[in-house]
């Protein structure tokens, strides 16, 4: 993708911390008129960050507790970045209002930046656009980056790949713990968070979850995930979230935990693989290939597999994608 004097200026602003270059920029990976591997060179070195993905069911609290944890790590004094996905609607929508209206105390500290992300025309969906907004708040200086998912799909399973640190949100309700097994949150959880301890029943949940948890038997070296109580009213229990978030990133950084980010990165170098030969792949097959192949492709009865070995071989072909 050809780079712009326009970009060129934009990812300048951008590294100076100023929020609305970083907002822009956003935009634009939303409209896929920005792609990081080209600007890669500009964006240099980006600061050291701690990312969090916070999931559950929606109504849990998670904005709730984020707020919280905003107001925590400001009064720590770290920019703090948020990005929230809504799944029931790619582009505004119903959850967003909400959340903004629940974040609305940060709206006037411009060292806090709270977005709402929507896959628009972008190749690789919304996961891809959360991962490279959030490199570009690293860029931009933000020290925490939350990263806000209804915990359903594959897709919410993704962003929360992306993540250092996953809490996992629920509230004392019917059936919410056998959901999440389900929906296979309890592998991705470094740490529990049972919100609404004001209801009834929010104590049980803590001890079911702490059955749970003991059942798995985490060697030495392993992580115990904590489960945590919380009210998202009042905040009671949030700041231990936060501390807790802070001790989870120490036991990240020991080096006995290289082995688990190397898999990390390797798992997000495949991903970017994936996209960026798919775009090449896709544009070679409605351009040059198609010219080269089309007297097979319009045969029935050359199969698929002859044509395939062939491109395989194809030098232009393997040239081209790697270009
Ligand atoms: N009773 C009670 N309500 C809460 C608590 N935390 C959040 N809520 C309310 O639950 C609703 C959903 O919260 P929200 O943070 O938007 O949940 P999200 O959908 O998971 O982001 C809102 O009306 C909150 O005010 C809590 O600890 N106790
Ligand atoms: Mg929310």
């Amino acid at each position: 993708m050809e780079v712009t004097g326009n970009i060129r200026q934009l990812i300048e602003r951008l590294k100076q911390g100023d929020s609305s270059a970083l907002a822009r920029s956003i935009t634009l990976l939303e409209e896929g008129s920005l792609d990081l591997p080209s600007v890669d060179a500009l964006l240099g070195a980006s600061g050291s960050s701690v990312t969090i993905g916070v999931t559950g069911p929606p109504g849990a609290g998670k904005s709730s507790l984020i707020d919280w944890l905003i107001k925590h790590m400001r009064n720590a004094g770290e920019m703090v970045g948020v990005l929230a996905t809504d799944p029931s609607s790619p582009f505004t929508g119903g959850a967003i209002l909400g959340d903004r209206i629940r974040m609305q105390h940060h709206f006037l500290d411009d060292r806090v930046f709270i977005r709402s992300l929507g896959s628009r025309g972008a190749q690789g969906g919304i996961s891809r656009i959360t991962r490279d907004a959030a490199h570009l708040m690293r860029t931009a200086g933000y020290r925490y980056i939350i990263l806000e998912t209804v915990g359903v799909g594959q897709t919410e399973l993704d962003i929360m790949n992306l993540a250092d640190t996953v809490l996992v949100v629920l509230v004392p309700e019917s059936g919410d713990v056998m959901q999440a097994m389900k929906a296979g949150l309890m592998e991705i959880a470094d740490i529990f968070i049972v919100n609404k301890a004001d209801r009834e029943g929010a104590k049980q949940m803590v001890n079911a979850l702490t059955f749970i948890t003991e059942t798995r038997e985490p060697g030495r070296d392993e992580w115990e995930v904590p489960i945590l109580l919380t009210n998202g009213l009042d905040g009671t229990g949030t700041m231990e979230v936060f501390q807790t978030i802070q001790q989870h990133s120490v036991f990240l950084g020991s080096h006995r935990q290289a082995a688990l980010l190397l898999n990390k990165r390797r798992h997000g170098l495949k991903q970017l693989i994936l996209e960026q030969v798919s775009v090449r792949i896709e544009d070679l097959l409605t351009n040059a290939l198609a010219d080269r192949y089309r007297a097979e492709l319009s045969d029935p009865s050359v199969s698929l597999y002859s044509i395939f070995n062939r491109i395989m071989k194809d030098k232009d072909f393997t040239g081209r994608l790697s270009r």
